[in-house]
């Protein structure tokens, strides 16, 4: 009962918390996940990045930065349990102020030892997506700075009107390099939004255990499909056609209220 109350969820979250969000652009939840939740998915999401094919990130000269299991809410009951749990979809529409189905999620291990840094990047250009977009990373294990958290570039969220968005976002923004970063260290169960368009990075896996975590994106639900070349995810969508709504079963609806 004790651990319950603890729980953020989204009838707890705080008007503060929200408003938070929308200046800084990412929210650290502490405690989205119960201690038995926390055991439960890490013994499954161990079990699927040992038996599943992983998609390795490898940086030229800078090694492996991570690799990940796609879709592994199709791979376990548990996984889809993870991408789609009310508490933390919940807190991800009073996040976005709108109502919100899944894109993507991906089961993501950096090694241990030698996962290296996540480079700085922006997410948005890589999806397909028309509207705003959101990824809720959950840790299911301790993540200390050394460990590879991520940090983020508070407020960069905000692209001037009509820049275009690049992956790289030094490349037309190269003052966001004096900007303050905030590193957030999490603990197993704890979680962190960001937005699709804020400015993040992760560090290296300096110690001997691997971080294993849960990164799924939610895009407004009204959101339609834009192909674009250049946009690593589009040979992921399936039987959505250019202009239309993800109005189908792989793209489910989440909230507290599904
Ligand atoms: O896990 C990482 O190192 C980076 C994750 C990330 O960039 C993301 O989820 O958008």
């Amino acid at each position: 009962m004790t651990e319950l109350m603890n729980i953020t969820t989204p009838q707890t979250l705080s008007a503060a918390a929200i408003q938070q969000y929308r200046r800084d652009g990412y929210l650290h939840i502490p405690r989205a996940l119960s201690q038995d939740e926390i055991r439960e998915f890490l013994a499954d999401a161990q079990d699927q990045l040992d038996r599943h094919e992983k998609i390795s990130w490898d940086e030229e000269g800078n090694g492996n930065v991570m690799d990940w299991v796609a879709e592994p809410e199709a791979k376990s009951a548990a996984m889809r349990r993870l991408a789609l749990h009310p508490g933390i979809t919940g807190i991800a529409e009073k996040l976005a102020g709108q109502p919100l189905r899944m894109f993507k999620s991906e089961l993501l291990r950096k090694r241990s030892p030698g996962g290296t840094r996540t480079p700085l990047h922006i997410d948005a250009p890589a999806f397909p997506v028309s509207g705003a977009a959101l990824t809720a990373w959950v840790a299911l294990v301790d993540v200390p700075v050394e460990r590879g958290c991520m940090s983020f570039v508070p407020g960069s969220q905000d692209w001037p009107q009509g820049m275009d968005l690049s992956f790289d976002p030094f490349e037309s923004r190269p003052e966001l390099q004096w900007w303050p970063r905030v590193t957030v260290p999490l603990r197993a169960g704890d979680c962190t939004f960001h937005d699709a368009r804020l400015v993040h990075m992760a560090g290296a896996n300096e110690t001997d255990t691997a971080r294993i975590s849960l990164a799924t994106v939610y895009m407004d639900a009204a959101a339609t499909y834009h192909p674009d070349a250049d946009q690593p995810y589009q040979d992921e969508v399936n039987g959505i056609e250019p202009g239309q709504p993800f109005d189908t079963d792989r793209y489910p609806r989440v909230g507290s209220s599904i």
